[in-house]
């Protein structure tokens, strides 16, 4: 306890300093060089950023299955399902609340009334090829996969495909690239469906499962310990990552202008429902308010920035609640599901950009319209994998339901990877603070934690 500020939030602090340093070194080199470099040398410059991505990346699928397999086996079934109960219930209201308010903001600040959409001509095999038409079949279809190690594998192969603005330029065959993103982005969702059914499995067989059990333990311990490695390369991780975006901005120009006020009503949004509605939420259910947790969570949601991805955060999400004393149990149940399927800042984000591209394209709102970019922009959140501009890949859905061809994204494309960040953050934002106060619920059913859950929460 004795331990300065400093020292206690030393890898926060040299976080920071990681992403501010990049976004400087982006604009300097952008001054230096008077704009001219090849997408060769930003991809250079990206690549310590990428292998840090790598690396949290490969911890993903083996984490997540593991975690949510040995922490449904290793509570009985009836505790299972209240904790399932309170974590549905707290994702449900959050991403409710934020699709209502980014909604609220969009119509009255009307950031894309008298805007010019972008008039470019967008390759028509866009139109053709995106999956718009049966999004929301495909979402309910990949719940279930019909092989378990192929959507491992897809899924996997999704963390490495990133859609960059060259996707913006070459709308062609990039695109399919976004296709094929989409395509596997909704299978995370089928592994976790899988993991649950697989834990209560495990822990109605009991005693003869055991061995199972501890074998997903170890693994989700050793997935545990390799993040307590790797965290400390996200300075240098995050700072090369942003350095590298900086420079992929087209213009600044664009940002401000064109997509100014979008930009400011996503932010504002983002900072009413992280600071506002998330603690309303919080103090009705726990009675507390959650600004010491919060505290709490800065490694986290500094990572979440410089990553722009809830997945790859969720090993240091894990960690930092066990270091916060929270139960292993419920922090290996709550968070990965919640990383995977309770995006908040997205839910907000799909709302308030497809209202915005409507109101580019003068295409007026009715009230049933309004219903249905609810509900997709809830569901696009859910389908929405916890990688980089995953929301962008989803949005699709919730432009169909506003009657916009699929294209129609480029309008935003522009300020993506930024937003990205920003709503990344109250992604996980929502998800500690969902097994923070599911904790606090369950203390009483938890009972004391045995001698295995505390040495799991040992900080390694
Ligand atoms: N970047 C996604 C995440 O990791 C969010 C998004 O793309 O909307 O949560």
């Amino acid at each position: 306890k004795g331990k300065s500020f400093i020292r206690r939030n030393l890898l926060t602090i040299l976080t920071v300093i990681g992403v501010v340093g990049g976004t400087l070194t982006g604009i300097i080199i952008r001054k230096v060089t008077g704009g001219h470099w090849s997408k060769r040398e930003t991809m250079y410059l990206a690549f310590p950023g990428e292998i840090f991505l790598r690396m949290l990346k490969c911890l993903i699928i083996p984490l997540l299955m593991s975690s949510v397999i040995q922490a449904i086996g290793s509570l009985d079934l009836s505790l299972s399902k209240k904790i399932a109960i309170r974590s549905i219930a707290y994702y449900s209201a959050t991403t409710i609340c934020a699709v209502i308010l980014g909604i609220l903001l969009v119509i009255t600040i009307r950031p894309g009334v008298g805007g010019t959409p972008w008039s470019g001509e967008a390759s028509e095999k866009v139109s053709r090829h995106v999956l718009t038409q049966d999004t929301l079949l495909d979402l309910i279809r990949n719940l279930f996969p019909p092989n378990i190690v192929q959507a491992c594998v897809s899924q996997s192969q999704t963390f490495l495909i990133e859609p960059t603005n060259e996707t913006v330029k070459k709308m062609g065959e990039e695109y399919w690239k976004f296709e094929e993103k989409y395509e596997s982005t909704t299978n995370v969702l089928g592994l976790v469906v899988f993991a649950i059914i697989f834990g209560i499995t495990l822990g109605k067989l009991g005693e003869r499962a055991k061995i199972l059990l501890d074998f997903f333990e170890a693994l989700s311990e050793a997935m545990m310990i390799i993040t307590s490695w790797v965290i400390w390369i996200s300075p240098i991780g995050v700072f090369f990552l942003v350095a590298a975006k900086v420079l992929e901005i087209e213009s600044f120009a664009d940002l401000v202008g064109r997509l100014g006020l979008y930009f400011a009503t996503v932010l504002l949004g983002l900072f009413l429902h992280g600071f506002g509605t998330l603690s309303i939420l919080y103090f009705i259910a726990v009675r507390r308010l959650p600004f010491k947790v919060i505290a709490q969570l800065s490694q986290v949601l500094v990572t979440a920035f410089g990553t722009a991805s809830s997945s790859a955060t969720m090993p240091i999400s894990i960690q930092t609640m066990d270091r916060m004393g929270l139960d292993p149990r419920v922090t290996r149940f709550v968070i990965p599901i919640g990383a995977t399927i309770n995006m908040d800042g997205t839910a907000l984000y799909e709302a308030v950009a497809a209202i915005f591209i409507a109101q580019l394209n003068n295409i007026p709102l009715t009230f049933g319209k309004t219903i249905a970019v609810c509900v997709t922009a809830t569901a696009a959140s859910i389908g929405a994998a916890g990688i980089p501009q995953a929301g962008l890949v989803t949005m699709v859905m919730v432009l169909d339901t506003v009657g916009l061809p699929s294209e129609e994204v480029i309008n935003i494309i522009a300020v993506d990877w930024l937003l990205d960040r920003f709503r990344t953050t109250i992604n996980v934002m929502c998800d500690c603070l969902g097994a923070r106060l599911v904790d606090i619920l369950s203390v009483g059913e938890l009972g004391v934690l045995t001698e295995t859950d505390k040495l799991n929460a040992e900080p390694q």
